[in-house]
């Protein structure tokens, strides 16, 4: 073992993972080590369980019908909406919408700022973003005629802050992500925003990563835009949310058209609904909304700042641990409270999927591949990394478990 389970702050693992009823089947005739959480996370048994109940017992479609299943799976939706309200700690449930995941909730967001952008003007975006948060504004600025600033990220893969001070001067949006999902980086969210906010852009934050580790405020960091993905936070798949400012919101084009996102609608005009209901057109996802509030619930009460500091010792040991391993680079920051327990690294010249196979026969998940972060492949030098990512389910044994699997990686393939 590497470490006992010691501390004050320690989670009581073994309990939480009675809870996920996956963690229990074996791969390959082994344990599940699970260590794909960047991509997406494991479900406790309470939010299993709330899809079930939605199904099994008040089934139907929200914002509509007066009959007694209607009101409860309206209240329950809605419900949702003053959990998420609270979970980011939002002005005002009106400011939080939901979507499909992370990156319908940033293409809304981009949405809301195409018309201000005119030919000429900077969007500024960095080189640690999830396609998801580069791709659009790559695309609004072609169709705009603006420019699309990219700043670099060091060596240690921290934003360059000098780059980013220089390219936000007189900028329009400043669109970056919270915590990388490939170097692991925790940005400092409230100081980039009001940097932007002195030059005037509009702070577009990725949060699909953050929100399932660390506490985030949106009172405090100040952001425009949040985006978040329920299903990288306990909750189900098809669930993201955007927070906006309300005034931004509802100064915003719609982003689809059609049913219950309108108040009236006449032969040649058409009146659109309140925030947040005028970006949620056609039938929700309901099921999976309701189930996403016992995820929150289940995050709430073990308390994020518990959750983070796990994963802050997990991080320091995986960081000492895996840099005794022969040939392995990690990419990201070397100092553990910089960043979070997600480790993208390479090992000699194995191919990242011929480890993430091997990985796999011993039971071990892990995601191999670009990451949806091709621009910063390219920086790093590297077509694709082998990654882990933790979360609170994970401990020292899924650790010594990856060091265990990753010698037996030099040994077949060396
Ligand atoms: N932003 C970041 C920083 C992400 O890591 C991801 C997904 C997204 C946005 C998009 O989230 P989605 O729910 O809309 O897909 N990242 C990953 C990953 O790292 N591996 O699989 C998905």
């Amino acid at each position: 073992m590497l470490k006992t389970r010691d501390t004050s702050h320690s989670l009581n693992v073994d309990k939480i993972r009675s809870d996920f009823p996956i963690l229990k089947r074996r791969v390959h005739g082994k344990r599940l080590v699970y260590l794909d959480n960047a991509a997406t996370t494991q479900k406790p048994k309470q939010v299993i369980d709330a899809l079930s109940d939605y199904y099994s017992n008040y089934n139907s479609n929200i914002h509509r019908s007066v009959h007694l299943l209607a009101e409860e799976a309206t209240e329950a939706f809605e419900g949702t909406r003053s959990k998420v309200q609270q979970f980011i700690n939002a002005g005002s449930q009106e400011e939080i919408i939901f979507t499909r995941n992370a990156t319908e909730a940033l293409n809304i967001a981009a949405s809301c700022t195409t018309s201000s952008i005119k030919p000429g003007e900077k969007i500024v975006v960095t080189e640690m973003e999830h396609h998801s948060n580069f791709v659009p504004w790559q695309q609004i600025a072609k169709r705009r005629g603006a420019r699309l600033e990219i700043v670099s990220v060091t060596d240690d893969g921290e934003i360059d802050e000098s780059d980013l001070e220089s390219k936000l001067a007189d900028a329009k949006v400043l669109a970056f992500t919270q915590m990388s999902n490939v170097l692991g980086t925790i940005n400092d969210a409230k100081k980039l925003t009001k940097l932007a906010h002195e030059q005037g852009a509009v702070v577009v934050l990725d949060g699909a990563q953050s929100s399932p580790h660390i506490s985030v405020d949106m009172r405090v960091i100040d952001c425009d835009y949040f985006a978040l993905s329920a299903h990288k936070m306990l909750g189900p798949t098809g669930v993201g949310c955007l927070y906006g400012k309300r005034e931004l919101l509802e100064n915003a084009p719609p982003f689809l058209l059609g049913g219950d996102m309108i108040k009236e609608v006449h032969r040649d005009e058409t009146k659109w609904n309140d925030v947040p209901w005028k970006f949620e057109a056609g039938t929700s996802n309901i099921a999976d909304v309701i189930a996403f509030a016992p995820a929150l619930d289940y995050l709430t009460k073990i308390g994020m700042s518990n959750l983070q500091n796990h994963e802050q010792e997990i991080c320091k040991t995986a960081l000492e641990e895996l840099s005794k391993v022969d040939d392995l680079e990690i990419y990201g920051p070397k100092d553990p409270s910089r960043r979070a327990a997600v480790f993208a690294f390479n090992l000699g010249k194995i191919h990242a999927h011929d480890i993430a196979s091997i990985l796999d026969a011993e039971g071990i998940a892990i995601r191999s591949g670009h990451h949806c972060a091709q621009v910063l492949m390219e920086k790093l030098g590297v077509p694709a990394t082998s990654r882990a990512s933790f979360y609170l389910y994970n401990d020292y044994d899924d650790l010594e478990a990856l060091i265990d699997g990753l010698r037996k990686v030099i040994e077949v393939l060396n």
